[in-house]
């Protein structure tokens, strides 16, 4: 909870208040405020506590119209969830463009860098449910639904720039396999299980992406460090007509952070709504996600100049053939108000495009142009969604379809169809005018063939690219995933299978996952006689794409970090404040953490506010801990069993850790002491400094504390595994 919720909770509601404390009109109060509870026709309705009976220990009368409305409504409240994306978050914001993109596109919302466009953003895991867990291993989605003045845009995205199959006729089968086995419906949000892996490995075009669902991308730290990519190859088109194909990114401000595996698992059960609440309470903050829309652009007449297939959307564009121009920002700064209302009820399509923004012919592109408003038929109820506020567009619109289901709009007059005289008297016929949407007229003259182009037949060449960009322990996560989710089949021959696949990525990496598995060793040529293997190796230049990995990016601030700081009674507050107060300064938002709520009492008996316990806010729900001096407070602690595990938790996780004076007594079990070098990313102040009220002191501990968490982890901390933890 936001200290803003907070404040607002712990005072006497007044009708009408809305859940931000603003003035709005909730079901059962009316506009003004007063909280007079009606039928949904507006009756008035002075007991909802009783049913209407025969006498007060009769049985309730069918008569009870009041009762019946209520249950009635309630026993329909769930819709449809979405066939895949079904567990999201969302929140509205703004984009702007830095300056007129006219010489490209004459997308209006791209012209001018004064105009603010509206913008939901809605974020989401691929294969769980509704009431899944946030922090599960996934590609997440990143849809952003653009209000312009010339209709809505959806930027329909993922956070990974590639994607599974290459033609839209797989979507199904692999949908299928990683969604809960039919038979017994497990395992929920996994793809840990053998369907998945059995199609994954008879698909060898899978490959490439593998690698970045093995990575620590299908983890991210949060919703606000994660990019995200169109995917497809779409088209620009300016005022002249001339075409450049274009690839979209999103880069967010705070840098692309992942959780480490053991901790993912740990919070999705400890906080199922992890970057819910994270994307949540950063709002509330004022904390305002940012991330820049960065586009690579190829012309029209270069379309065969990459040495692939910019159709094939298994492969990206390295950044260093093409560079990515970052050409405008977004920005999230207001939580919705309702969830169902809003983030539940929107509805994306890749194909709602404005003027200027066109498609290119990507196989898996073209069958999603479908598949959107297919769904949202019957998911939304029929084919009026488009008339629900989140979905409507800000201009004006008009055209001749009536009726349906739940249709909000009251056509009035006598026509609905086209060309008419009716209307107006005069003729009306929308017949070849200019303006307005005009599809690239792109020649096409071909045979119908249901076959794949040639030019799609590199499966490794990508994978092995991703691979070989990554820092060395990016790649050592990469391998334990691979051994984590194939451990989990039941059917060996998979496993064999897809480490076979893997020897034409990596021979190493391959040997690595398949050494644990109790498998042979991977036979590359095994897999190369498979059916639909395909190693056509593209001639690609680019041999390492440093921005595809994730250490070191950002903007090395701390902002938005979460920081414990752990206390027990006998804690030295005046070691502990003016390092809360540099790393608040510095953006970090901290929790203070102790054995118990309400206050602990320190060494000199001032009472200090606890946030939160060792147990309902364990360690994986920050970032950093700090372990402040005090003599009895340190004792207190290293004996009590919660407190040591918040600690080695934090560590084997990596992350950033500061013990002041006494507190390095909770790191004695890693052998830290005050006196020993400390290894990567903790910070040991040098005893006894207890006192902290000698500021230059302070600020040398609160500088190397932040610079350790501004490094996020410390992954390349030597003997974390043998943490037992
Ligand atoms: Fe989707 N996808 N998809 N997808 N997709 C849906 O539409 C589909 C694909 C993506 O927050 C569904 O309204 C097909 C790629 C996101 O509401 C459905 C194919 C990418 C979201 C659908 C793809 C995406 C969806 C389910 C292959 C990244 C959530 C509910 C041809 C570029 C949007 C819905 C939200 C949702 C179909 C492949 C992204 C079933 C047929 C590639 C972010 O229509």
């Amino acid at each position: 909870m936001t200290p803003r919720n907070r404040a607002a909770a712990n005072r006497r509601p007044k009708a009408g208040d809305g859940p931000n404390g603003k003035q709005m009109q909730l079901a059962g109060f009316t506009q003004e405020g007063t909280a007079q509870l009606t039928t949904n026709q507006g009756l008035h309705i002075p007991d909802n506590h009783n049913s209407l009976k025969a006498g007060v220990r009769g049985p309730t009368l069918l008569e009870d119209f009041i009762l019946r409305e209520k249950i009635t409504h309630f026993d329909h409240e769930r819709i449809p969830e979405r066939a895949v994306h079904a567990r999201g978050s969302a929140a509205h914001g703004y984009f702007e463009v830095y300056k007129s993109m006219s010489q490209f596109t004459c997308a209006d919302f791209l012209q001018d860098p004064a105009q603010k466009t509206p913008v939901f953003v809605r974020f989401s895991t691929v294969a769980g449910e509704r009431g899944s867990a946030d922090t599960v291993r996934d590609v997440r989605g990143f849809a952003v639904k653009f209000y312009t003045r010339e209709g809505n845009y959806d930027l329909v995205g993922n956070n990974v720039p590639v994607f599974f199959i290459q033609d839209a006729m797989k979507f199904p089968d692999l949908i299928h396999a990683v969604k809960p086995e039919p038979h017994h419906a497990m395992p929920q949000a996994a793809s840990a299980h053998d369907t998945f892996w059995d199609f994954a490995s008879l698909m060898p075009e899978t490959t490439h992406m593998l690698m970045w669902a093995m990575s620590d991308r299908a983890i991210p730290r949060s919703y606000r460090m994660m990019e995200g990519f169109g995917v497809h190859t779409f088209r620009f088109v300016n005022a002249r007509g001339e075409s450049h194909f274009v690839k979209f990114h999103w880069k967010p401000k705070l840098g692309v952070h992942g959780l480490a595996w053991d901790e993912a698992q740990k919070i999705a059960g400890k906080d199922a709504d992890f970057h819910r609440r994270d994307l949540w309470d950063a709002i509330e903050n004022g904390d305002f996600p940012v991330w820049e829309l960065g586009v690579q652009m190829i012309p029209q007449d270069k379309e065969h100049s990459l040495g692939f297939d910019l159709l094939d959307p298994t492969k990206l564009i390295p950044e260093e053939l093409v560079p990515v121009q970052k050409i405008g920002r977004l920005v999230l700064d207001r939580n919705p108000d309702n969830f169902f209302a809003e983030t539940e009820q929107v509805a994306f399509h890749p194909g709602h495009v404005v003027p200027g923004i066109d498609f290119s012919n990507d196989p898996l592109l073209q069958g999603r142009l479908f598949s959107y408003t297919d769904t949202q038929i019957s998911r939304l109820g029929g084919a009026n969604f488009h008339e629900l506020p989140i979905n409507k567009a800000v201009c004006p619109f008009h055209n001749f379809q009536r009726d349906g289901m739940h249709r909000q709009t009251i056509a009035r007059g006598q026509v609905a169809y086209e060309p008419n005289t009716l209307a107006t008297g005069a003729e009306y016929r929308v017949d070849g005018e200019s303006g307005g949407f005009q599809s690239y007229p792109e020649a096409i003259d071909a045979p119908k063939v249901r076959r794949r182009s040639a030019s799609f037949d590199d499966h490794f060449t990508q994978a092995r690219l991703f691979f070989n960009s990554q820092s060395t322990a990016e790649k050592e996560h990469i391998v334990a995933a691979f051994r984590f989710e194939l451990s989990k089949l039941e059917v060996p021959a998979i496993r064999q299978r897809m480490v076979d696949n893997l020897a034409h990525v990596d021979e190493k990496l391959a040997r690595r996952v398949a050494e644990p598995l109790g498998i042979g060793a991977p036979d590359a040529k095994a897999a190369a006689g498979r059916p639909g293997f395909r190693d056509h190796r593209i001639a690609s230049a680019i041999e390492e794409s440093p921005v595809l990995r994730m250490v070191d990016t950002g903007d090395g601030s701390i902002k938005t970090r979460k920081i414990a700081i752990l206390v027990a009674d006998g804690v030295d507050s005046a070691s502990l404040k003016p390092i809360r107060d540099a790393l608040e300064s510095a953006g970090a938002v901290c929790k203070v953490v102790g054995p118990r709520l309400g206050t602990v009492a320190s060494a000199s008996k001032r009472q200090i506010d606890v946030d939160a316990t060792f147990a309902n806010m364990p360690s994986v729900m920050f970032d950093a801990v700090l372990l402040p001096a005090g003599k009895d407070g340190a004792t207190a602690m290293a004996q009590n069993g919660d407190a040591v595990h918040f600690v080695l938790e934090a560590f084997k996780h990596c992350k950033a850790i500061c013990a002041v004076g006494e507190g390095v007594q909770l790191l004695s079990t890693l052998g830290v002491t005050a006196d020993s070098d400390a290894p990567v990313g903790v910070v040991v102040a040098p005893t006894p400094v207890t006192n902290l009220g000698d500021t230059t002191a302070a600020t040398d501990i609160a500088t190397a504390f932040i610079a350790a968490i501004a490094k996020h982890r410390h992954w390349d901390r030597p003997g974390v595994d043998a943490v037992p933890a």
